[in-house]
């Protein structure tokens, strides 16, 4: 066991039953030439998380973490696409439609596909999912259970919608959730702040929120070293 320093309280993790699950890097999120962007949106805001969510996950590798990604999309027959999703904002480019990267949040297509910097090494699960929480519609609760995984280290965008509809739907299902606050992003960072209060919240309703120092910091090989010191 090890202590993250994180709010409300530390969080006891346990390596042996925790995962690291990064949420919809995905190129049309995050890229400049993509949806988000095309949208109107400051990709920045979500490109900062880059850099240290890749030094956890190098860290979580080494350390010998299961690592999953999920990708938000669609079937390319969009057989799976409620029609209140794809009507919803009313946008004249919407999902499914011929975006800057293909077509909008379908699968194979350019723009649903993981930025470089954090692609998933082969043997680290991909999770299609169609929804805005991990759970929904997917075999991810499956998959950690088969693994005996009971917390999970939570990065990932946009942190009010698919960040948050996941550590809900992980929190209701029993699971620890640690969200790793400078490894989550929004396009609005008032939404951003309010996003990781809310999980804070009431002794941690939801569960906990750590800096990526702090979960680097308990982690075993850094763990350890910090012992024999
Ligand atoms: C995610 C979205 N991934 N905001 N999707 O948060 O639609």
């Amino acid at each position: 066991m090890a202590t993250i320093e994180a709010e409300p309280y530390p969080f006891e993790l346990d390596p042996a039953r925790a995962s690291l699950v990064i949420i919809d890097m995905q190129r049309d999120f995050l890229e400049p030439g993509g949806f988000g962007a095309a949208l109107g949106n400051d990709v920045s805001l979500l490109r900062r998380t880059i850099a240290p969510t890749r030094r956890l996950l190098d860290v979580a590798r080494g350390a010998g973490l299961g690592v999953i990604h999920t990708r938000e999309g669609h079937r390319p027959d969009l057989a799976d696409l409620p029609p209140a999703k794809r009507t919803r904002g009313r946008l004249a480019t919407g999902i499914g439609d011929p975006g800057p990267m293909g077509r909008i949040l379908v699968r194979g297509e350019a723009g649903h596909d993981i930025i470089a910097e954090l692609y998933p090494l082969p043997g680290e699960p991909v999770v299609d999912k169609p929804g805005k929480g991990a759970f929904h519609a997917t075999d991810l609760d499956a998959m950690l259970k088969n693994r005996g995984i009971a917390q999970l280290i939570v990065c990932g965008v946009t942190t009010e919608v698919c960040v948050n509809t996941t550590v809900r739907e992980a929190n209701d299902r029993g699971y620890g959730c640690v969200v790793v606050a400078d490894c989550v992003g929004s396009y609005f960072p008032e939404f951003h702040e309010a996003g990781l209060r809310m999980i804070k919240a009431q002794g941690g309703i939801f569960g906990w929120v750590a800096s990526s120092d702090a979960v680097i910091a308990a982690l075993p090989a850094n763990a350890s070293k910090e012992g024999m010191r």
